[in-house]
């Protein structure tokens, strides 16, 4: 059998299937990667810790806000690609999908009343830096860096920054879906960002079987059933089929 048949086989068998998703899905819609090389990754370019750290918002808030609108402004130029499609039809059969994706193309094509965990929380909120008060971001009319209406505190975006914990909710319900599925598709993601890497570990653990689809090699490859090396938008439609 090829890998591509492997992987049709195990999401065919698959009655509990979770897709989980990174930076790499989206990046054949225009989205940048956190951690390609030169043009292609983020944190080539800029420093994580002073643009996705809590202490890097203290430091300098409107840099940081302000490099969170420039990636906000170009969200409605862009699009879901193929991967996001085959993903929603994987959804209308009842696959869960688990993204680190601050960015809102899953829900784009998503079935009504279909589970999207957001590990990393959302580029299109804002939330208080100090209470629980929450907005929704126009992404075309974009607002600058303001005050909290109910503390006083500054505004952020709605992320899970680095030394951050992820929402307690939302990591529980991820954690139960990844040790009861059968069977897990990963795509785009260089498993390096520690907890959500784990759940894929831990699923494993589980004996759920594990197809992977990366444009290059991740820690994840010596543990997964098949690998498919290539582009998102290319290969996740022909596993998942029309
Ligand atoms: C394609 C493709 C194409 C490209 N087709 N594929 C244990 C061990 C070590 C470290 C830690 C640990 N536990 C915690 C840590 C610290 C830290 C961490 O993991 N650091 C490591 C980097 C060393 N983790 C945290 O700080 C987390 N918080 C935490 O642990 O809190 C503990 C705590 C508990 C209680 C109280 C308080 C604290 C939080 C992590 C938050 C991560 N946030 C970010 C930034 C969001 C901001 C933003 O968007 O600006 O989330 S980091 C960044 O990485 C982003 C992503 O979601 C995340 C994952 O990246 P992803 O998706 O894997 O992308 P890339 O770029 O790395 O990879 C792209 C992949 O796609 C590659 O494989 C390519 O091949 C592939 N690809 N094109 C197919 N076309
Ligand atoms: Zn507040």
């Amino acid at each position: 059998m090829t890998p591509l048949q492997t992987a049709r086989d195990i999401l065919c068998n698959s009655r509990k299937l979770v897709v989980f998703t990174g930076a790499g899905v989206s990046a054949d819609s225009g989205i940048p990667t956190f951690r390609g090389s030169g043009e292609t990754g983020f944190w080539g370019k800029f420093d994580p810790m002073k643009l996705a750290s809590p202490e890097g918002f203290v430091e300098d808030p409107k840099l940081v806000y302000d490099w969170y609108n420039w990636r906000r402004s170009q969200l409605p130029q862009v699009r879901p690609n193929p991967a996001h499609e085959a993903i929603g039809r994987l959804q209308q059969e009842g696959a869960v999908v688990i993204t680190q994706n601050v960015d809102d193309l899953h829900e784009r094509v998503a079935p009504t009343g279909a589970t999207i965990l957001k590990l990393h929380g959302t580029i299109i909120e804002d939330k208080c830096f100090s209470c629980d008060h929450r907005e929704k971001v126009d992404t075309a009319n974009l607002p600058p860096l303001h005050r909290c209406p109910k503390c006083g505190a500054y505004m952020r975006p709605a992320i899970v920054w680095f030394g951050e914990a992820l929402d307690p909710d939302v990591w529980d319900a991820a954690e139960d879906y990844c040790t009861g599925c059968d069977a897990m598709l990963v795509v785009g993601t260089s498993a390096q960002v520690y907890p959500a890497a784990g759940l894929v570990f831990e699923a494993h653990r589980r004996r759920a079987n594990v197809v992977v689809v990366n444009l290059d090699e991740s820690p994840l490859d010596e543990m997964a059933n098949v690998v498919l090396y290539g582009r998102a938008a290319d290969l996740v439609p022909q596993i998942v089929g029309p």
